[in-house]
């Protein structure tokens, strides 16, 4: 777990345990494909709780600009951090062997109305780096070039499985 890069980071990808890392990580490396400075931390909202708000309160000042949370069960980490901030907060449900990741989903995506999480599937945290670079994007005409790119690349990528097919 890592700070990408020498500019402040625009984006926080946080967890609730160093356990999340497996599934977060896919996040940080869309990060870093895209070039967007990020750091990760663990943050949890069970075991320090005081943490987490401190990070969720400081986290515009400090020059970040999207959060991403990641938790497993009883996932409170990405509402508690949007109820600190008004940063835009992607929610990533961790799978859990227990109820393979239902009770991180349910309790991320069901988020009262004044405070809402961008909610992505089960373990996709690919979706959610992509999403935090989408946002960022709004502002920055490199990034929406690099998308543009990346859904050209997948669009050949989808394109060439046909050909494999013999279509
Ligand atoms: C949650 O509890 C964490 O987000 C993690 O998914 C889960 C288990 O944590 P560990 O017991 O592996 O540290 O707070």
């Amino acid at each position: 777990m890592a700070t990408s890069t020498k500019a402040g980071p625009l984006v926080g990808v946080i967890m609730g345990s160093d356990s999340d890392w497996p599934t977060l990580r896919a996040a940080a490396e869309v990060l870093e494909e895209f070039g967007v400075p990020y750091e990760a931390r663990v943050v949890s909202a069970h075991r320090t709780p005081l943490d987490m708000a401190r990070y969720g309160r400081r986290a515009e000042a400090r020059g970040l600009r999207v959060i991403i949370a990641g938790a497993g069960g009883a996932a409170h980490l990405p509402g508690m951090v949007a109820s600190h901030t008004v940063l835009p907060v992607i929610g990533v449900p961790v799978m859990t062997q227990a109820l393979h990741g239902l009770d991180s989903l349910l309790s991320i995506v069901q988020m009262p109305a004044g405070v809402p999480v961008a909610t992505v599937a089960i373990g996709n945290a690919r979706n959610a780096g992509l999403l935090a670079v989408q946002i960022l994007a709004v502002e920055d005409d490199r990034l929406r070039a690099r998308l543009h790119d990346y859904r050209a690349r997948l669009a050949r990528e989808s394109r060439a499985k046909n050909r494999s097919l013999g279509a």
